[in-house]
């Protein structure tokens, strides 16, 4: 897979980019991302990305031309599966959407700040608008961090067996059990005798219904709405 992004803040996303699994995945070859700063298409003598909104409202907008050069020029050169637009009025993301993201080749995503993008750039480029949720950001940097890590976790290679992503939260609609590791016994705080059984159906029954049990206490949203 490529990701490529747009941002007038590359910085912003260097370093959560660079640790980890999703640094891991990139020396792998499993993904390549590029992050490109949109001032870089600026055709204006002083590089402005951003101008004041027409209706006399305050803040600023992010224009068409650098944006929309940037991605013109990118999309020359491979066909992009989705060019997604960051923001707070988009589709929330959950899990369903990342798997279904996971599976393509090439995606572009494309960071707001200020008060966004011009509106038209959303009505004629871009094909996707995501949200990490109900709260908002000084950009889309972030989340575009957040959209990356959760959809190169899952290309396969990027992370070992010993932490397979089939067992993670949401991936079955149920937050994952609880989780414990040695020493059996600190200080009186005891791991469930079942864990040591070595019985591997019955652990297995276990982990089910403590995930269950867990998401009807947590998050009983989830038995109803899909992902
Ligand atoms: Cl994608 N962008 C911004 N600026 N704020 C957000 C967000 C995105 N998702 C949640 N809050």
């Amino acid at each position: 897979m490529r990701i490529d992004i747009l941002t007038v803040v590359p910085k912003l996303l260097k370093s959560p980019l660079s640790d980890s699994i999703v640094q891991r995945a990139q020396d792998n070859e499993v993904v390549e991302i590029h992050v490109h700063d949109i001032r870089k298409w600026s055709t204006d003598k002083h590089k402005k990305v951003d101008d004041e909104p027409f209706g006399g409202i305050p803040g600023m907008v992010m224009t068409i031309q650098p944006i929309l050069d940037a991605i013109n020029e990118l999309r020359s050169e491979r066909s992009y599966d989705e060019i997604i637009y960051l923001t707070p009025d988009g589709e929330t993301l959950k899990q369903g959407r990342v798997n279904q993201l996971s599976l393509a080749n090439n995606l572009l995503m494309v960071c707001g700040h200020y008060k966004g993008i011009d509106q038209r750039l959303r009505d004629h480029v871009i094909t996707m608008e995501l949200s990490i949720g109900d709260y908002v950001l000084s950009g889309g940097e972030l989340a575009a961090a957040v959209l990356t890590d959760a959809i190169v976790r899952l290309l396969p290679g990027a992370i070992g067996d010993e932490q397979s992503a089939l067992t993670d939260s949401f991936q079955d609609q149920l937050l994952a059990p609880p989780v414990y590791t040695r020493p059996a016994n600190y200080n009186g705080w005891e791991v469930p005798e079942i864990l040591r059984s070595g019985d591997h159906a019955a652990i297995q029954n276990w982990m089910e219904q403590q995930a269950i049990e867990r998401t009807k206490s947590k998050r009983p949203d989830l038995f109803e709405k899909d992902s």
